[in-house]
């Protein structure tokens, strides 16, 4: 069982797309931070609330292990990891506790342009490039498709044109760096964006108050946005 915590903690990506909008997200809430020395613990100042700036791959983690209480990250991450967790037995559940409505993207399944879409069926016996096997696995089961996810952590879209994959299943937004590979998205398997993960359950040691104090204000500030 984790420490005792009486202050909130946050799990934030450090750097890459979500890392800024969510710290504005956080100053939008009225909390004000000092950061360490090694730039990787927000001290929160205003209100009892810390942030941890770590790998996006890693916030589902940190939060089933209670070591951070909410995350702010990809809805795609976060089934990915829940999907493994599950092929494990493992009995961690997370759950999205808000929608952000930014960072959206879809996990897309592209073939190469020149060849011609008949639906999933022609998947089968293709290696498909992803970094999201889990994901992609459960898809392919619920079409009945035995195809083979080829595991790559980047550069997903060159690997039909290296010969490591015949497809390639990955997130697209602007659909450019597809086209740039001489791919076309045929289908969707994931909306994403960004959203609050939280566990299942309510927090203790007072940081459910906290964390309520917290989306209350985060939900007024994204009505005045709007
Ligand atoms: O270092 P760290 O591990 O924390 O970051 P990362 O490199 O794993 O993630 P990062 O910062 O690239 O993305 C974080 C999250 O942003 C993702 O998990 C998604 O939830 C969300 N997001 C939104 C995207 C995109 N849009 C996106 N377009 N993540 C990645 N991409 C990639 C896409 O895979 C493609 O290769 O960006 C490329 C360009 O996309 P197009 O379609 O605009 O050309
Ligand atoms: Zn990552």
């Amino acid at each position: 069982p984790a420490q005792p915590r009486d202050r909130l903690r946050v799990a934030v990506q450090k750097s890459g797309r979500l890392g800024d909008p969510a710290r504005e997200l956080l100053a939008s809430c009225g909390l004000t931070w000092r950061e360490s020395r090694d730039r990787l613990f927000l001290y929160g100042e205003s209100l009892p609330v810390d942030v941890l700036l770590v790998r996006d791959d890693d916030i589902p983690g940190l939060i089933a292990d209670g070591v951070c209480d909410l995350g702010v990250v990809g809805r795609n991450v976060l089934v990915e990891h829940g999907l493994e967790h599950e092929a494990q037995g493992r009995g961690v559940r997370l759950s999205e506790w808000r929608q952000l409505g930014w960072g959206v993207c879809r996990l897309d399944v592209a073939i190469p342009e020149d060849l011609e879409w008949t639906g999933p069926a022609q998947l089968e016996g293709l290696r498909i490039a992803t970094s999201y096997p889990q994901t992609l696995g459960r898809w392919l089961r619920e079409q009945g498709v035995d195809a083979q996810p080829v595991v790559l952590n980047g550069s997903v879209e060159i690997a039909p044109r290296l010969g490591q994959a015949d497809v390639v299943c990955d997130l697209v937004s602007t659909g450019g760096t597809l086209r740039a590979n001489q791919l076309r998205p045929v289908t969707t398997i994931l909306e994403s964006e960004a959203v609050i993960a939280g566990p299942d359950h309510t927090l203790e040691d007072g940081r459910q108050e906290i964390a309520d104090l917290l989306l209350r204000r985060l939900d007024g500030a994204v009505q005045l946005k709007e």
